[in-house]
């Protein structure tokens, strides 16, 4: 089903909404800031707005086999983890899980749609809660700024290009911007299989490539690492938001491997055994 934006953030008065405070110690608001580093939805914020979340943003304790999110459901909060680790369960089936870091619980409330999973804790855990009304005062008003702001650019990547104009949308909506100065590593090799530790440059990306998908593709570690050179910036989506939305472009990606594994033959003589 698709699912329509019900109103136009912009037109929304936002004077009108008391601003939520939920206080925290000093200790509290550490581990909160921790929590937060990460999550792509919140790098599109200005200082202010993502001071205003953490200020509204409480604290939640949960305990083995609870469920903070239960399917069909109206949307209440959204969830940034602390700790813990959550399945992402779908009709009764366990189609992913959230390892002690990430978020969830953006679709409701971004789409006025019903819960799309039921998120249960397997562990103990600790979680920030974010209510309904700051969160689409805040994040799906950005995102209004977002769609204007990245929508040429997303429909350029040669990538998307096979997607719907509302599935690059949804892109749009969960994905974060994260910048990066000249040398600085983007991701991390996991593996090195060419033992010796000079690194040996493969290939230069450029705006509209991209890269980091072999891992989440294959679900194998890291094959390279990548550096920023010069200034970079880059549009970011987690693993859940990948899946749920690359699904389809994935064979595309898949295709590139063959193109991964010349470049090593032609670099080191052998290829690494990159697929499944
Ligand atoms: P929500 O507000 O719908 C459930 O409440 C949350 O689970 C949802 O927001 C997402 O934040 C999160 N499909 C739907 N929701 C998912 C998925 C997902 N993964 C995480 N959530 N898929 C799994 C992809 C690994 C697709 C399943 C077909």
């Amino acid at each position: 089903s698709v699912c329509a934006e019900a109103f136009n953030p912009d037109e929304d008065d936002e004077d009108t909404e008391p601003r939520v405070v939920h206080p925290k110690t000093d200790e509290q608001r550490c581990r909160l800031q921790e929590a937060c580093r990460d999550i792509l939805l919140f790098k599109t914020l200005d200082q202010e707005q993502f001071s205003e979340v953490l200020d509204a943003m409480f604290e939640l304790r949960v305990q083995p086999q609870e469920h903070v999110i239960d399917q069909g459901d109206d949307g209440d909060n959204f969830y940034v983890i602390e700790r813990g680790v959550y399945d992402i369960v779908v009709k009764g089936t366990c189609v992913g899980q959230y390892n002690n870091k990430g978020s969830f619980g953006e679709l409701a409330l971004m789409y006025n749609t019903p819960r799309a999973a039921t998120i249960a804790a397997t562990t103990e855990g600790a979680l920030w809660g974010l209510d309904r009304a700051t969160f689409r005062r805040l994040i799906v008003k950005n995102n209004a700024k977002k769609r204007r702001m990245y929508e040429c650019f997303i429909e350029s990547v040669p990538l998307l290009k096979s997607l719907e104009a509302t599935e690059r949308m949804k892109i749009v909506d969960v994905l974060g911007a994260k910048q990066f100065s000249d040398g600085e590593r983007i991701i991390t090799q996991t593996k090195a299989d060419h033992a010796d530790n000079a690194e040996v440059e493969l290939t230069r990306c450029s705006r509209g490539h991209y890269f980091g998908e072999l891992a989440l593709v294959t679900n194998k570690p890291r094959a390279a690492s990548a550096y920023a050179v010069g200034d970079v910036k880059c549009l970011v989506i987690d693993i859940q938001a990948f899946e749920r939305l690359l699904g389809s472009c994935k064979e595309i990606m898949k295709r590139n491997i063959a193109h991964y594994e010349e470049q090593l033959v032609a670099l080191f003589g052998s290829s690494m055994d990159l697929r499944d």
